[in-house]
Parts: C-alpha cells; structure tokens; sequence
C-alpha cells in the first residue's frame, strides 16, 4: 500500500523499462553489471543452501529468493567501515559485505565459526538477529558510539514487515530520532510474516510511515527495482554520514519461497499471488534493462550461471572440509569473562560428549 504523503520512488516497471526520469546510478554500465552478476550468485547460492537443507547438510534456512535486490544494493553502498546490523533474511548483503559463501552455511550449520567473518570489511558486522527486531536496538548503540567518536560512519539496520510491529522496533525509531543517530532503517517489506499477511500485520498504510511519529523521514521503494533501491539507499546513507540524522526506507517486495526450510508456504498463500508476483521479481527486470541497452545476451547469461555455479560448489567443498565443532562451542562466544556457573556446565557438557563417543553414539544419560 501507498500513502500519498510518503514518497514512494521507481524507476523500471516489472519489465524492466523505464518509468520515470532514471538516476545517475543508471548510467554506470560497469556499476550495473556487477549488480546483476552479484544478483544471480546470491540466487544460486541460496538454492543451493536450500538445497543443502534438504539433504540434511545444514539445519533451517531462510531463503532470500525475490529480495535479491535489496541486499545487493545496501552492500554496494555501504562503506567497509559501516556496521551491519542484519537479520537472518540477509544473504544477499552479507555476500557483499564479503562473508563468504562457506561461512553463511557454517552458520546455518549451527556452527559458530559462520559468525566470525574473515574479510576485514565484515569483521564488525554483527551476526545474523533471529529474535525479531532487537537488532534494531543494537544498531541504535552502534550509531550512537559512532556520534560520541565524531565518526562518519554508518550502522545499517535491516527487519521484515512483521518486525515493525515490535516494540523493539518502534523503541530504536524513537531513540534514533531523538538523538539524530547516523543509522538507516532498510524493511524488507516481503509482504508476510510466516502466515501474517501485512494486510493484517499493521493498520497504517506504509510501514515508512512510522519514522515520521520519530521525526525523521521515512520513503518506500519498489523493492524489485534495484535502481530505485540503490538510489534511494545512497541519499539515506549520505545523509547519515553527513550527520543529518536517520532514515527508513520501506523496500516493496515478495518472499518467493517459504518462510523457511521448515515452512510449506502452500498451505497458507494463494498461488495465484505467488504467481504474480514473479511478474515482478528483481532479477529479470535488471536484465531485462540491461539487455535493452545492448548490455547483456543469452551467452553473458549462461557463462555467468557456470562460473556462479562453480563458485558456490567450490564454497560448498570449503564448508563441508571444515570439520565439526566441538559441542560446547556453543559457549564459547557468550561472554568476555566466564560466569562460574557455566563453566560448571561447560565442563558437563564436555563430559557427556565423551562418554558418548567411548559408547559409539548408544550410551543413555
Ligand atoms: C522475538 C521473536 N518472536 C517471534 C519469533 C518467531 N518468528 C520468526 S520469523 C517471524 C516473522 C518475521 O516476519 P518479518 O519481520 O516480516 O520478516 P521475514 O521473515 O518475512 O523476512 C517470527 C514471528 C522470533 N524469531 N523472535
Ligand atoms: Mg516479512
């Protein structure tokens, strides 16, 4: 839904042509490409993750097909030294933070080596939030550290629909717009919550809306038209590092897969709509623009899938050669300073584990 008092910005129609004046982004060819490219790696690699799932390789996954084009524009923008402060929709921009591949599934592996990102650009970030919208909180603290310091740097927040709903939510709007923090709000608005229709989900008619009782502007974007994303997520972040304050931009799109690998959306959903909505689906309209402007053929198309799909089978061999963890890792990265109590428990559970492996998996405790 729309609201005439929100700004609501696009520029390619579901077929990718143009319908409105373009922004400057649409003119940088090279820009462009790498957006695409990095549009269709993020789509075959989460097939594969689904996949993966399937075959018992790693546990739940949650699926980022037909939102590809806001994470891939929010990570081209942000600078190495943002913060991102995501949540568990977010492979498309953790892939451009440069989290690799084999660490996204260690992570969906329960493996906490998947949140201890190598690349140096990521290195901050924090770990994916399942618990929703508390992440919006945390990107308040990190914004505000980045005010106390003077720095120009920006901490980048991202939520579903649902998550809007939260007090968590509303309580970081409020502390953003009191404190005129350097953070962006991006809602992944994917039109459900599991089975909640955002029909139901909230009374207003945008999202967006709820940073103006924050004092701050709040905009939609046709989520599906990465050049509207793009455009409109550099303004936000721009005038975040400028110090003029936050922002939240509403991105319009569609959960194209179930919830989650533990999710059967069929039960729920119409087909009809689910139909429809890959009428408008992010990746064939950016090539479609592409192609319109001579920038992109079937050749480029299937030499990009192979070398795609090389890649994320290389990512798949890295993950599955590094080995389990140890059980009581899952304690490991709870606290600087170890409570007593826990190491009581860490070294239970120490205990079982071994007790198990000296009776081959059978013993009963
Ligand atoms: C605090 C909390 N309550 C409930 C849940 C269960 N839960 C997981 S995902 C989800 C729906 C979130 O929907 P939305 O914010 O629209 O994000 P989407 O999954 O659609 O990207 C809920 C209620 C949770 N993870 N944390
Ligand atoms: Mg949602």
């Amino acid at each position: 839904m729309h609201d005439p008092a929100i700004a609501y910005t696009r520029y390619l129609d579901p077929d990718g042509h143009p319908c409105a004046e373009l922004p400057a982004c649409a003119e940088d060819a090279e820009l462009l490409e790498r957006l695409y490219r990095q549009m269709v790696l993020t789509r075959l690699f989460d097939q594969k993750a689904v996949a993966l799932q399937r075959t018992g390789r790693i546990g739940t996954y949650a699926p980022t097909l037909g939102q590809e084009a806001i994470g891939v524009a929010l990570g081209a923008l942000m600078h190495a030294e943002d913060i991102l402060v995501p949540y568990y929709r977010d492979t498309a921009v953790q892939l451009m933070r440069g989290v690799r591949m084999e660490e996204i599934l260690l992570y969906w592996g329960g493996d906490e080596r998947g949140s201890d990102f190598v690349d140096p650009a990521a290195k901050e970030d924090f770990p994916l939030c399942v618990p929703i919208a508390t992440q919006a909180l945390h990107a308040c603290g990190v914004a505000s550290a980045f005010k106390m310091r003077g720095q120009a740097r920006v901490a980048v927040t991202t939520c579903g629909d649902g998550a809007t709903s939260k007090g968590d939510f509303l309580e970081a709007l409020n502390v953003a717009g009191a404190w005129q923090l350097p953070v962006v709000f991006v809602v992944n608005n994917n039109q459900w919550a599991i089975s909640v229709p955002r029909s139901i989900q909230c009374g207003a008619p945008t999202l967006a809306q709820k940073a103006i009782g924050a004092g701050f502007t709040g905009e939609q974007v046709d989520g599906n038209d990465i050049l509207a994303v793009h455009a409109r997520l550099q303004a936000a972040l721009d005038r975040a590092r400028q110090g003029k304050g936050p922002t939240l931009v509403e991105c319009l799109s569609y959960r194209l897969g179930d919830h989650t690998t533990a999710d059967d959306a069929t039960r729920y959903r119409p087909a009809e709509e689910v139909k429809q909505a890959w009428q408008r689906e992010p990746v064939k309209r950016l090539q479609a623009f592409l192609a319109a402007r001579g920038n992109w053929d079937e050749a480029r198309e299937q030499d990009l899938i192979a070398t795609c799909q090389a890649q994320v089978q290389q990512a798949v061999e890295r993950f599955e050669k590094a080995g389990e963890q140890a059980p009581e890792a899952i304690l490991d990265y709870l606290y600087a300073r170890w409570p007593a109590v826990l190491a009581e428990q860490r070294e239970m559970l120490r205990e079982r584990v071994a007790r198990r492996q000296a009776t081959g998996g059978q013993g009963h405790e």
